[in-house]
């Protein structure tokens, strides 16, 4: 009996394991990546050989091109192949905007060498419009100017003031100084590796000319993993690969989307960070699984300088990371002997490998004084976020989903009625009639212009699902079909037809320019989903793509888009292209106002339009923790407006859980609460006492802060520097804050949510000398660089501490929605430094929702100083 019931016990335990457990065999890993496992090999091969290596890689002195005045080096990359002979590589090293380098290599001929030897419809030539997508404006790249000095064995650049950088001829290697420091090595390790074309015959010839020794073979001209056997790889092996040492650096931050730790941790025994969009069903925590966006953008810093290096492609991508860390003296003699015997130990550096699955050879590097300053150059290239509707700044109450009409009305009086704040309620894919986009259920919602004006009235406003897949069947994909705009087969004769919520589907393809003509007449006036509202805003899902019967749960990456580009090549990019369309639309429709979406999918850029949330978490206190680690990094990678669903999309948080996460999630750019179909309703004011009034005091904060949180958005619309900001970011000087990822600053608060269970008390770390005053009782001050213990926190605590110095704009009075309170006074809270005389802060105002302070200048910045004991307010 008790061996039985052990058993069903061990069992049952099992099978809710497989429940709440990733599926990751659906998804591959490196080594059944044919170019990750290609370029893994190479490098292992590359580092075996050590001196005795010789890389195959130089730049043809006689053919170089130096522009000093235009900042432009052109010139032949050589890859020297087994016989002796060469395939050229055009080699474009250019100064960008302020003093950033840009390197792109591409083949050569590339059209020419493939000639008749491929017969698919797709283009040949490598995929160079990335950047056409992700830069803000490609084609207005400011240029620098350098002054170079050519000699047998590099290329010097002299630019800035501050910088020089070495372009090693043989073997090929950039190194960047700033102020005579060497900061970035580029291809320090000869991981460079471009895969230029070559025909399957030669692939499988033993004595290939084309494929070096250390080079693998594998899976170049199928793919063996289940789920993508049918992919037809028309072009082989392409990938690119370079590798980036970070000298003298000890962390790194950024390439989102990954649910891991802000420092980003060492891959050599394990899988490479991963950047390929998907739809990652109950992704796990602590992992380096890819997820539904990627921004392949990385920072690292030091006390006096910071490196970005973003790697502009949008292709599968993966990215190994190796620290090595200068052995600390300390009574550990051994270690002490051992770091005396090699230079190697005794310095800090942290090497990292790119590898892309095909397009062009196209990186960005910066270096910079601060974080602050790459990050701005970042946002210069790929542009800041758009100053947000002021409204997507308050709570958002979402579930999938509110039944019908009544429902939405209903949760939003009872919101009212318990004084709880919100801006909008949403709507998920159930409102549509069988999932057709654009249409209602005409049962569950009637009347959808009168639903939207009611909520109107408290100035609330509704937000709608829209996916990018198209039921087959209805006027909306007819549409798609008869416009030949539509995602094709890889065969380019027939539209691409998958599953999905609908059932059988077309994917619009967003990358053809006249997709957008398509999509602004589906949301225009008068059309079925938004008739005559003007309160409705939009939320793209799904737009990975998520396919439920396509490999690794996308699109197969053989498809074809507009430009006969494969999707391969595109990939991590759709998404983006897709809530573009959808921004487009939106402006189309009221050119006055300023749109709101929500989007799953993401690439560098998309923060110019839109706002992310990190899809399906889990209602427990490990994804409690893990949303604020991925929305730092997000913030670090120039996509600040960014938040996780607040409670946890599966399971139930019980009240204590839901109470943290409402007062952990007031302080995340963009806040909202969702769940699961399955979960039971869990509206704020469903919670029992003394929770319910515990998270409509979080709301009410949130509310209260919503000045600070705009201006902040000013700031980070016209330089790019986040919202949140993680501890590394505010003191890169201290090198204790590195590695600090559960408290960060929003403006001069100090943030320490609390994120484990049955907590009273906390431990902060204060990164300075400073006071800081509690938010909720300015007379208890904290000082003292170093850990803090026993701060208290309880239940009804929420850890925030005011910086001296400070000057915090906020708005105190509960109105039911941040429109109603646009009249309200404002209330400052002032921290006067330690000296006793000074303090600073800053307040941006506009009308929240137009976009008449671009045109007219209709805003007011306002800086608030104490000086010497005088308060001034300064307009700026
Ligand atoms: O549209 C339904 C859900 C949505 O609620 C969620 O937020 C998205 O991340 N959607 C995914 C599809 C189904 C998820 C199981």
């Amino acid at each position: 009996m008790y061996f039985w019931s052990v058993h069903l016990f061990i069992l049952l335990l099992l099978a809710f394991e497989q429940c709440y457990a990733v599926k990751d065999y659906l998804f591959k890993k490196c080594g059944q990546s044919g170019f990750c496992n290609r370029n893994r090999h190479f490098a292992s091969e590359v580092e075996g050989l050590g001196d005795k290596y010789n890389s195959h890689y130089s730049i043809d002195i006689s053919c170089l091109d130096i522009n000093d005045a235009d900042g432009i080096v052109r010139g032949v990359l050589l890859k020297q192949l087994n016989d002796g002979t060469f395939v050229d590589l055009n080699f474009n090293l250019t100064l960008i905007n302020n003093n950033d380098l840009r390197l792109r290599i591409d083949e050569a001929n590339r059209e020419e060498r493939i000639g008749t030897n491929v017969t698919s419809p797709v283009t040949k030539k490598r995929y160079d419009e990335a950047s056409k997508w992700s830069f803000v404006n490609s084609t207005s790249i400011r240029s620098s100017s350098f002054k170079h000095i050519l000699g047998s064995d590099k290329l010097t650049l002299q630019y800035g003031g501050h910088y020089k950088t070495d372009v090693m001829l043989y073997p090929f290697q950039i190194y960047m100084y700033y102020d005579d420091n060497l900061q970035l090595v580029v291809n320090d390790r000869n991981f460079l590796n471009i895969e230029h074309y070559r025909t399957k015959e030669s692939e499988e010839d033993e004595n290939s000319n084309d494929v070096a020794p250390e080079e693998s073979k594998y899976n170049a001209y199928h793919d063996d993993f289940k789920d993508s056997k049918g992919d037809t790889l028309p072009l082989g092996p392409e990938s690119v690969a370079l590798d980036f040492t970070y000298q003298n650096y000890t962390d790194v931050y950024g390439i989102p989307e990954h649910a891991d730790s802000l420092s980003l941790k060492d891959t050599t025994d394990g899988e490479p960070y991963r950047l390929y969009n998907v739809d990652i069903f109950e992704y796990p925590v602590e992992q380096k699984y890819a997820m539904y966006g990627s921004i392949p953008f990385m920072m690292s810093v030091k006390p006096d300088a910071a490196i970005g290096v973003f790697w502009v492609n949008s292709a599968d991508t993966y990215i190994d990371i190796k620290k090595h860390l200068a052995e600390k003296q300390g009574n550990d003699t051994e270690k002490l002997v051992d770091s005396l015997k090699s230079y190697e130990s005794s310095v800090d550096k942290v090497q990292t490998h790119w590898m892309s699955e095909n397009g062009v050879l196209d990186v960005v590097l910066f270096v910079k004084p601060t974080p602050a300053e790459v990050l701005k150059e970042y946002g210069l290239l790929t542009g800041y976020s758009a100053l947000p509707n002021i409204f997507s700044l308050g709570y958002h109450q979402s579930r999938w989903n509110y039944n019908d009409q009544k429902d939405v009305l209903d949760v939003s009086s009872h919101l009212d009625q318990n004084q709880m704040p919100c801006d909008a309620i949403w709507l998920d894919i159930e409102y549509t009639e069988k999932k057709k986009y654009f249409t209602w259920d005409p049962h569950a919602f009637p009347n959808s212009d009168e639903m939207a004006a009611t909520l109107n009235k408290t100035g609330r406003n509704l937000v709608v699902i829209i996916d990018p897949h198209l039921k087959t069947g209805y006027k909306v994909s007819d549409g798609v079909i008869k416009d030949k705009i539509g995602i094709m087969k890889s065969d380019l004769k027939e539209i691409y037809k998958g599953q999905c919520w609908p059932g059988e589907s077309v994917w619009i393809d967003t990358l053809n320019p006249a997709s957008n003509d398509y999509w602004n007449k589906q949301f225009a006036n008068g059309t079925d989903l938004l008739k005559y509202s003007t309160n409705i805003y939009l939320w793209n899902d799904m737009n990975e793509p998520s396919v439920f019967d396509g490999p690794e749960t996308s699109a197969p990456k053989d498809l074809i888009h507009y430009g006969n580009w494969e999707h391969r090549s595109v990939h991590n990019l759709y998404g983006m292209t897709f809530h573009e369309a959808t921004y487009g639309a939106l402006i189309t429709r009221n050119p006055h106002q300023r749109p709101f979406i929500l989007t799953r999918s993401f690439f560098s850029g998309s923060q110019r339009t839109s706002t992310m949330w990190t899809g399906d978490n889990t209602a427990s206190w490990e994804y409690l923790r893990e949303s604020i680690r991925m929305i730092l990094a997000l913030n670090i990678a120039g996509f600040p407006f960014a938040g996780s669903d607040v409670g946890g999309f599966f399971k139930n948080p019980d009240e204590e859980l839901l109470t943290r996460w409402y007062q952990a999630g007031i302080w995340y750019p963009f806040f909202r609460a969702h769940s699961h179909i399955d979960s039971r309703r869990r509206e704020p004011y469903l919670a029992e006492e003394p929770y319910k009034s515990y998270i409509s005091d979080a709301l009410k904060l949130r509310y209260k802060l919503l000045p600070i949180l705009y201006t902040l958005f000013y700031r980070t619309s016209v330089s790019g520097s986040p919202v949140l900001k993680p501890m590394f970011y505010e003191y890169p000087g201290n090198k204790k804050s590195y590695s600090i990822d559960d408290q960060f600053f929003l403006s001069d608060l100090l943030v320490r949510p609390v994120m484990e269970q049955n907590q009273h008390s906390i431990k902060l770390y204060l990164p300075d000398d400073k006071k800081y005053y509690n938010f909720f009782n300015l007379d208890q001050v904290l000082s003292g660089e170093g850990y803090h213990y026993n701060v208290s926190a309880e239940i009804n605590d929420i850890p925030a501490f005011l910086r001296e110095g400070s000057i915090l704009p906020t708005k105190q009075r509960y109105r039911r929605s941040s429109k109603l309170m646009t009249y309200d006074p404002y209330t400052l809270y002032v921290t006067i430094d330690s000296s006793g005389k000074s303090a600073n802060g800053e307040l941006y105002i506009d009308d929240g929702k137009s976009f008449d302070y671009l045109d007219s200048e209709d805003f007011i910045l306002l800086n608030f100083t104490v000086e010497n004991g005088d308060t001034q307010f300064l307009l700026k």
